[in-house]
């Protein structure tokens, strides 16, 4: 089998609103993976698109997500920082795989149908050919690993999918070009933790989202101390106390969730928090997650929004990444269409 070296890719949209799932999901990966791996972490605008965006909000919220990558420790001299639609390549590759991927397989999607929800006619074909944009954008890269929240994971399995494919459809001209047996890694979903899908602080049922309509629904990454306490206590709960074992969870999602999150940003597990709060009433412990969200997301809050209104410094981030990822792209790309047989 083919040997591809380890990398790591991933992105976050600049669709506004950026939450704690977000951060707990993907962002905090990205920052532990930079000490293991090469990285390339993306502000994956062209996929933002998909739905209706204004243009000055879509550019606002391209430099805030590059800021929360910063903010939150990701270095990005060390690894690349950059923003999608200035590497053409991802756009290029994603309709070589439009080619590749088959009707059924993204009719299967269960992302496209939650978001085109009942007016599917009237959704962009953006939306529904959006997982070969995602293949692409990981695979431009020949990258391994992949860190994303659990939403994520359907959309993983169609990337590797779409590389099998690949890899088989052009077994012979890959072989000839001198590339083994295999152009492309199946890229591996980097899943774990105990707030992989961080849920709606209003429904338990519901993943927390940025296109919520209710901001009590999330905790953004921007919200202040005193906005963060208020969510935090006014997050739906129920009138039993926590349990003292994970089992007690069972059919209690909002308790399941706040859990999850204490645990997520204090590094430890669900059964270490219940061992420290099983047994005691909500407002307690409600309390003891406000201090450690606001410890935790103070800081990167506030630094975000700093790093936000210094455009220069952000452009000056995503054009350096940009120039730096086009040089992996451009070469990968080159291989790709001479495995296809275009001329070039
Ligand atoms: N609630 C979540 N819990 C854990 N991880 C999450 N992610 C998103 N929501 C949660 C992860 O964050 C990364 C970036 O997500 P995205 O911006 O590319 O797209 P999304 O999944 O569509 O995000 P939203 O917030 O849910 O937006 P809308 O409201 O537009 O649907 C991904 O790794 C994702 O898994």
């Amino acid at each position: 089998m083919a040997k591809f070296i380890e990398r790591v890719f991933s992105g976050v949209q600049p669709t506004g609103n950026l939450h704690l799932g977000n951060y707990l999901g993907a962002i905090v990966k990205f920052v532990e993976l930079q000490s293991t791996h090469d990285c390339l972490y993306c502000v994956v605008d062209l996929h933002a698109i998909t739905v209706p965006q204004k243009p000055e909000e879509l550019r606002a919220n391209i430099r805030e997500v590059t800021a929360a990558y910063v903010a939150a420790g990701i270095d990005p001299k060390q690894h690349i920082v950059f923003n999608q639609s200035q590497v053409a390549e991802h756009a290029e590759l994603a309709w070589v795989f439009n080619c590749v991927a088959r009707v059924g397989w993204l009719s299967r999607m269960t992302q496209f149908k939650e978001k085109a929800g009942k007016d599917k006619e009237n959704a962009s074909v953006g939306l529904y050919a959006y997982p070969c944009l995602m293949a692409a954008d990981i695979l431009l890269y020949r990258a391994t690993h992949v860190p994303v929240g659990e939403d994520q994971k359907q959309h993983l399995e169609l990337a590797r999918d779409i590389a099998q494919k690949f890899n088989l459809d052009f077994a012979e001209s890959i072989a000839a070009h001198g590339h083994g047996d295999a152009f492309f890694p199946s890229p591996e979903p980097l899943i774990q933790g105990p707030a992989t899908r961080v849920m709606s602080l209003r429904d338990g049922s519901k993943k927390m989202s940025k296109s919520d309509p209710s901001d009590y629904s999330r905790i953004n990454l921007s919200d202040d101390a005193d906005t963060i306490a208020q969510k935090i206590r006014k997050a739906k709960t129920d009138p039993e106390a926590l349990p003292s074992e994970p089992a007690g969870l069972a059919h209690r999602p909002e308790a399941d969730n706040l859990v999850g999150i204490y645990a997520a940003l204090n590094g430890e597990t669900k059964p270490e928090v219940l061992r420290a709060f099983g047994g005691g009433n909500f407002s307690a412990f409600k309390s003891a997650l406000v201090d450690l969200s606001v410890a935790k997301l103070g800081p990167i809050g506030a630094e975000m929004k700093r790093l936000k209104d210094d455009v220069s410094y952000i452009d000056a981030v995503l054009a350096d990444g940009a120039y730096r990822a086009k040089t992996i792209a451009r070469e990968n790309m080159a291989a790709v269409k001479d495995i296809l047989g275009f001329v070039r």
